[in-house]
């Protein structure tokens, strides 16, 4: 509990074996539940996490490969139906500082915002820490994603570190979330279409000498282009439409 709200942290994993317990044991005493989703990982990473023991610890597994994002849509419905009133993402393969969570999780929890997201270019130093391809492809996808979804004020847009509260689960839920590595950009489009509030909050970026990571930039690149594209699109419609109905309104006022 936090503030006696109940907390669900999701983790996303797929072969994560060596990193999965240190994942699960690393996440702070006040989350009540924890949810690993797996994808049919090939190196025992759900027998591993269950290992782990942790209180309110569960493990969920796709029948196959699903993505990242879809793996997150597993675990949100799982934390509405356990009546979360926060839930939190943290990756699997420990790239999430839970010394941050608690930063995340009261923004929301303070009805500050629906939904909270880590932003990484706010950590002084993050030029030395972040590798340089992940520096400009990260500045790039997030002015792409600030035009898309209209969110101006937030930067980072691939920051998977998140916390939601149940306004925002349920607008997510709403239709199919982009299943694999453009899922961020996709919730951040979804969430500004209806209006929900979004905070960054600085969070430490984490990248160790065994870093690695299963993007492949050639694979997501045309659809989640496409993605902010049509986006972009239907803010444009969404916003003509409001000016249409502005003026009609106005124009059928009597004179004063
Ligand atoms: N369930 C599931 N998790 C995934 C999948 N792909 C990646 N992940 C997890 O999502 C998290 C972030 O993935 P990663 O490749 O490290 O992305 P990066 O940190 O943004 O470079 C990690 O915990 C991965 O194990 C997938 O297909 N299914
Ligand atoms: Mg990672």
């Amino acid at each position: 509990m936090f503030s006696g709200r109940r907390i669900v942290v999701v983790v996303p994993a797929f072969n994560e074996a060596q990193k999965i317990a240190r994942t699960v044991r690393s996440v702070p005493g006040f989350v009540d539940h924890v949810i690993v989703v797996d994808d049919s990982s090939t190196d025992g990473t759900p027998r591993i996490a269950r290992r782990s023991q942790r209180r309110g610890l569960e493990v969920l597994s796709h029948q196959r490969n699903r993505g990242v994002g879809a793996a997150i849509a597993t675990g949100y419905a799982r934390a509405c139906a356990l009546g979360a009133d926060v839930t939190a993402v943290m990756a699997g393969d420990s790239q999430m500082d839970p010394a941050d969570l608690a930063a995340l999780v009261g923004v929301v929890v303070s009805g500050r915002a629906d939904y909270a997201k880590g932003n990484r270019f706010a950590w002084p130093g993050v030029c030395r820490v972040m590798p340089l391809h992940r520096l400009v492809g990260n500045f790039v996808l997030s002015h792409l994603t600030r035009l898309a979804s209209g969110y101006t004020h937030l930067f980072d847009s691939q920051c998977g570190y998140t916390a939601a509260n149940r306004r925002a689960l349920d607008a997510i839920a709403a239709g199919p979330v982009f299943p694999r590595y453009g899922y961020p950009n996709h919730l951040l489009v979804r969430l500004a279409a209806v209006g929900a509030r979004a905070v960054d909050v600085p969070v430490r970026p984490v990248y160790g000498p065994a870093w690695r990571s299963g993007i492949r930039i050639s694979r997501v690149l045309v659809p989640l282009g496409l993605l902010l594209v049509r986006a972009f699109c239907a803010r444009l419609r969404r916003s003509f439409a409001r000016r249409l109905w502005r003026s009609q309104t106005l124009a059928e006022l009597p004179p004063t």
